[in-house]
């Protein structure tokens, strides 16, 4: 990196103080303490609303509508004669995993017939058909005052006797097809929870990033990803991996055939999940504002995209040397290298895109954009410019108050809009982990620390994953229900309800899972204190096992923190068994390799304990010095070579678990 690039460094302080993982086991647990042992409620009603099914992202609104429906054998399928196939695949594969044997498709007009008595029927059509609606009211639903885009109203209601009605009302195509993943979630072995659901997206953008350096997703993890945005109601994938040569480094040079042939492929899995494929070309390397040549080059990628389908499209311009220039041509056309010089260029860069290519093609949605300096609010001659002249329809894209933000919050964003001129888009670096200090880490905590009303500064939210895809959804699960309803966001119920998901719903998968997540809860950023603890629910258990072990309760103090190693010993293979993602697994494979020699030497610890409380010094040495031989071995794992920057040895409750392993020889 050029050393007249300003990379930030955020909390370069930071650095100078304590490092070393013991420092992490100080830190008092943010998350509130809760049983891993006790039933997941992830799928399960809720205490505080007993009828009430778990539903991510969170509906805007959603009502009992009186008992369970029950599935029958045959259910009648009333629905749109252009409903497009993927949300009508969602629906009959929900029916048929409820037990249903045959399904009847019939037209909309058969939806009036709802008298009560027939078996169940499913309207699934737009908001706008009056048949829909009147099918939507008479199920007690509700008909939207003013309908929203990617909007839906959802009733189902029993009938006396098996059966009832299910209304699925889109107010566009969008939304129609997240009627159908709101119902998928309704369904719970031959039942259909009744209820009334109306809802909408509180932000407009809403999706993942493939932004970071390091081995980018393979073709596999892509298809994948899509169909899971589809589930989680993202609209939006932007494809910007730093380290495919034709997004950056070789910009110009067109895609090999069977590269461009797989690109198509993901263009129409986005389609078919209702997400928008966004091509992010990067050409801030090497290009020359001021050369006709390098902006046909620019096009002519973006037009062999459009051929393929795409329609959405980027041109960051982050993480680039913005104080000199690339060619002779732009000193003479745009002066001496700085920041509003590069700032002029760019802005004729983007609004040329704009004009010239966007609003030449149809369907093309807005520009995106990523400014050079894209972590702080503080107003400059690079931002005035930006500001001032940029077209005022492109989006701007911002990662909040820091690379890797710790929190984020409605004011902060506020001053980012009104530094931009506009909402901005934010390009949030969670769960990423390619910078130094998530070497040897997944980050699998929670989506956290972003203020409810941020949708009223923010255009959408995309995260930034890991090079592990399918590990990331467990904070996309998060984002996705942050970014569609931010005011009910609940970090530590979307959490379990994501261990849900991947469990396929299977109460002691998921138990393994959430202890799993925990051993990886450490949330890196630049310097030395992670902005999310490590293990905060086992911190809350070995703290409680300390302070009985010092009252001289020693049985007490063992009998309560055997289940636990117990679950965290088992969890690898509960969830090598359990797991229904095998890209999940194969992403964990380290670390689960990890925790099963971190587990036995748990259990060894407890045992040796037990041995002492026993009187039998001589057996409780002898067990320490095997569990230190575990830990030892457990130390030395190292991540998949190639699959992630940086690469280390694989962390697990560090700081936590190691500190106790160490510590307990001395527990008097
Ligand atoms: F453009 C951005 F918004 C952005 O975040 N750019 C990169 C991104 O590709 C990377 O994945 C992320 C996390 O490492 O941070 C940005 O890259 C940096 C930024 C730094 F300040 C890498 C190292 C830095 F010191």
């Amino acid at each position: 990196m050029p050393k007249s690039n300003p990379r930030p460094r955020p909390r370069a302080a930071a650095r100078l103080a304590v490092t070393g993982l013991a420092a992490t086991g100080l830190l008092v647990p943010a998350v509130p303490a809760s049983s891993a042992l006790a039933a997941p409620t992830a799928g399960r009603p809720r205490a505080e609303a007993p009828s009430l099914p778990v539903v991510t992202p969170q509906p805007q609104r959603m009502t009992s509508n009186g008992g369970d429906l029950t599935v029958p054998a045959t259910v009648r399928l009333a629905r749109a004669d252009d409903l497009d196939e993927p949300t009508e695949q969602l629906v009959t594969a929900a029916l048929r995993r409820a037990g249903a044997q045959r399904i009847e498709t019939v037209g909309l007009d058969a939806a009036r017939t709802g008298s009560g008595s027939e078996p169940l029927t499913v309207v699934v059509g737009p908001l706008s058909d009056d048949r829909v609606a009147d099918a939507l009211r008479s199920a007690g639903g509700q008909v939207p005052e003013t309908e929203r885009a990617e909007g839906y109203a959802l009733a189902s209601r029993a009938s006396q006797g098996a059966g009832g009605t299910v209304v699925l009302a889109g107010a566009d195509t969008d939304g129609t097809y997240y009627a159908a993943q709101t119902f998928r979630q309704l369904v719970s072995g031959h039942k259909i929870a009744a209820v009334s659901v109306n809802d909408y997206p509180l932000m407009p953008l809403r999706g993942a990033i493939e932004g970071f350096y390091g081995s980018p997703w393979t073709h596999a993890e892509r298809m994948d990803q899509l169909a899971f945005y589809g589930d989680v109601r993202m609209n939006t994938y932007i494809y910007a991996p730093k380290d495919d040569p034709y997004h950056r480094e070789q910009w110009r040079d067109p895609y090999p055939a069977d590269k461009l042939a797989e690109l198509g492929q993901l263009v129409g899995q986005a389609t078919d999940h209702h997400v928008r494929f966004t091509f992010a070309i990067s050409p801030g390397v090497s290009i020359c504002y001021s050369d006709e040549d390098d902006i046909e080059a620019l096009e002519a990628k973006l037009q062999s995209m459009y051929d393929l389908g795409v329609r959405s499209f980027s041109v960051p311009l982050d993480d680039i040397n913005y104080g000199r220039w690339n060619c002779a041509g732009d000193e003479a056309k745009y002066g001496r290298p700085g920041q509003a010089a590069a700032a002029r260029a760019q802005v004729d860069l983007l609004n040329h895109v704009q004009e010239n290519f966007l609003d030449t093609h149809e369907g093309t949605r807005p520009l995106q954009m990523v400014p050079t300096e894209y972590w702080d609010v503080a107003d400059s001659p690079y931002k005035t410019v930006i500001r001032e002249q940029l077209d005022p329809r492109v989006e701007v894209m911002w990662t909040g108050p820091d690379v890797v933000p710790r929190s984020i919050s409605v004011e902060e964003a506020k001053e980012a809009s009104d530094v931009w001129g506009r909402k901005v888009f934010l390009w949030d670096n969670y769960p990423v982990n390619d910078f130094g200090e998530s070497a040897g880490r997944l980050h699998l905590a929670p989506y956290d620390g972003r203020e409810a009303g941020l949708n009223e500064e923010l255009s959408g939210i995309v995260l930034n994953p890991m090079n592990q895809a399918s590990a990331s959804k467990v904070a996309l699960y998060g984002g996705a229900d942050f970014s569609w309803n931010d005011t009910a966001y609940d970090p530590e119920r979307t959490w379990r309800a994501a261990a849900d998901y991947l469990s396929g719903g299977d109460a002691r998968t998921t138990e393994a899972l959430l202890a799993f997540f925990d051993t990886q809860h450490y949330a890196s950023t630049f310097g030395s204190t992670p902005w999310q603890p490590q293990a905060p629910e086992l911190t809350r258990r070995l703290d409680a096992f300390r302070t009985t072990w010092a009252a001289g309760d020693r049985e007490t103090a063992l009998r309560e923190l055997r289940p636990y190693a117990e679950l965290l010993a088992a969890t690898p293979e509960r969830l090598r068994d359990g797991v229904q993602d095998e890209a999940f697994i194969a992403d964990s494979e380290p670390w689960l390799d990890a925790l099963d020699l971190w587990g036995e030497g748990f259990l060894t610890t407890l045992d040796a304990l037990a041995a002492r409380a026993d009187g039998d010094e001589a057996r409780a040495a002898e067990l320490f010095d095997r569990a230190a031989e575990l830990a030892d071995e457990a130390g030395k794992i190292r991540t998949i070579p190639g699959e992630t920057r940086p690469e280390g040895t694989v962390k697990v409750a560090d700081g936590v678990l190691d500190t106790f392993l160490e510590e307990a020889p001395e527990l008097g």
